[in-house]
């Protein structure tokens, strides 16, 4: 059962990192330098070709790709845990809240990581493999990325409506997405329109293995 967890610091393997904090799943740990390129070198490569953290590396196979990773612990050892719902209509809801989170949310916050000044809270880093040349970046693109994220917060909002977590009771869902938009607020992004959205932002951060990586 042994899994090798491979991840850089202030990276979306930070997402990783709370998904097996919550679920407790011990893990051999392959810390990556990202300025230093290891995320590009031949054995890194190997196991992720796409040369990004995070990736998992479980009974031989590799997983990457944050959402897959998330969906696959949640799977394999979240159903007993009472952290991810068995196959069924709520499994689809965490599938639909997790997917969404990488491909609709973390687009936008992406371009708008990608337009920050390099250095700038949640920009990315310099020679990272998403990272644009400062003569590229403009005040317009910035602000359609803000545009769009705000959709997306709204949608947040709505879905938490009413709820204490995406799914009712506490989630990997939950789990995977406060990691997303905590960075999305790094980056200045203003959370006060979405009430629903800051509260529950805050119920995760209470939950122990969350507070316990957030304090260090
Ligand atoms: N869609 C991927 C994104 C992963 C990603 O972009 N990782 C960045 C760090 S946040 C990375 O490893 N970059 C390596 C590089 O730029 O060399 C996921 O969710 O796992």
């Amino acid at each position: 059962m042994s899994i090798t967890f491979y991840y850089a610091p202030m990276s979306t393997a930070s997402i990783t990192e709370a998904v097996l904090a919550e679920l407790g799943t011990p893990c051999e740990r392959v810390k990556l330098d990202i300025s230093a390129k290891d995320t590009r070198k031949p054995d890194f490569l190997k196991i992720n070709p796409n040369g990004r953290v995070p990736a998992i590396v479980h009974e031989g196979t590799p997983i990457w790709e944050s959402s897959a990773i998330t969906m696959y612990l949640g799977e394999i050892f979240g159903v007993d845990a009472k952290l991810y719902p068995e196959p069924g209509p709520k499994r689809g809801e965490a599938m639909k809240w997790i997917t969404w989170s990488n491909v609709t949310l973390a687009e936008a916050g992406g371009r708008l990581a990608a337009s920050l000044p390099t250095g700038s809270e949640g920009a990315v880093q310099s020679d990272s493999l998403d990272w644009v040349p400062p003569e590229q970046h403009s005040a317009i693109a910035v602000e359609k990325a803000k545009a769009d994220l705000a959709v997306c917060l709204k949608i947040l909002d709505g879905g938490l409506e009413g709820k204490s977590f995406l799914l009712g009771d506490y989630s990997l869902a939950d789990t995977h997405l406060q990691g997303f938009v905590s960075w999305i607020r790094t980056m200045g992004v203003d959370l006060t329109p979405f009430p629903n959205v800051m509260e529950w932002l805050k119920r995760c951060s209470e939950r122990p293995a969350l507070a316990k990586l957030m304090a260090g």
